[in-house]
């Protein structure tokens, strides 16, 4: 059995989704990012970055327990272990890493800046129009990075991998980042057939109900979520023990 920490967000979504479509048997453990859980001594231990999603494998290679950080990582892991959607011939393969380190080293990201300077930077003095304007067009550099080469293929990496599985949550996301896909015929196309595919519907939906945006963009929220420093995440942890 796989350990899922998890909260619904782009990251999240990433694993919950490979989960449903490698039809692994996991255990979701929420991580509330608004309350702190991120900064137990526990997860850290797990996520020393302080940063969901993260498992735990019970049962990792040659049965020993083993946890991973990182949603790339993640992706990799279970590629490997379930044999699905992560080719292993060396040309398939780094096909396959090209996007997948394209996605969790750009467009994730740039994608979340977007999200902080569209939604919650208004909630703090200051002029904020360069910054937006700055990670909205890197997004939509991206977007249309994915639209050219979507033109000649069905799926980034040639067939549905974990590539895709890491790059359609920051997609999904842009009406949210005040974008729309109208220039990107290709990636609509990418984008729909994606999320039709039931795996992914399920995995979007995994734990709906911890979302609470009215809590996400409360005082304590904010601070927790963007005021943090090397010093802040030590304090944060003692509190936590
Ligand atoms: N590079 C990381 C990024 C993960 C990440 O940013 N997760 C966010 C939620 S989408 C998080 O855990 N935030 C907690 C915090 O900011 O304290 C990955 O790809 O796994």
């Amino acid at each position: 059995m796989i350990d899922l920490y998890y909260a619904p967000t782009p990251n999240g979504w990433k694993i919950s989704i490979m989960l449903e479509e490698t039809s692994t048997p996991y255990n979701v453990i929420p991580v509330n990012l608004g309350k702190g859980d991120q900064f137990k001594p526990e997860f850290l231990a797990i996520s020393p970055n302080n940063r969901m999603p993260a498992i735990v494998d019970h049962k990792g290679p040659d049965g020993k327990q083993v946890s991973v950080f990182e949603s790339g990582a993640i992706l990799m892991y279970l590629g490997e272990k379930t044999g699905k959607f992560f080719p292993q011939t060396p040309v398939e393969k780094f096909r396959v890493l090209e996007w997948l380190f394209w996605q969790v080293g750009g467009l994730g990201p740039m994608a979340g800046q977007v999200s902080h300077f569209v939604n919650y930077a208004p909630n703090f003095p200051g002029d904020h129009s360069y910054a937006t304007e700055r990670y909205k067009n890197e997004y939509d550099r991206l977007l249309g990075v994915m639209d050219t080469v979507l033109k000649n293929r069905e799926y980034l990496a040639g067939d549905y991998s974990i590539a895709d599985m890491a790059a359609f949550p920051w997609v999904l996301m842009y009406k949210r980042f005040g974008v729309n896909l109208d220039a990107f015929d290709n990636l609509r196309r990418w984008f729909d057939v994606i999320k039709n595919r039931p795996a992914v519907r399920k995995g979007i939906d995994l734990g709906k109900e911890y979302i609470n945006p009215s809590a996400n963009q409360s005082k304590e929220s904010l601070k927790m979520m963007f005021g943090q420093t090397a010093d802040s995440i030590k304090k944060a942890a003692e509190e936590k023990k």
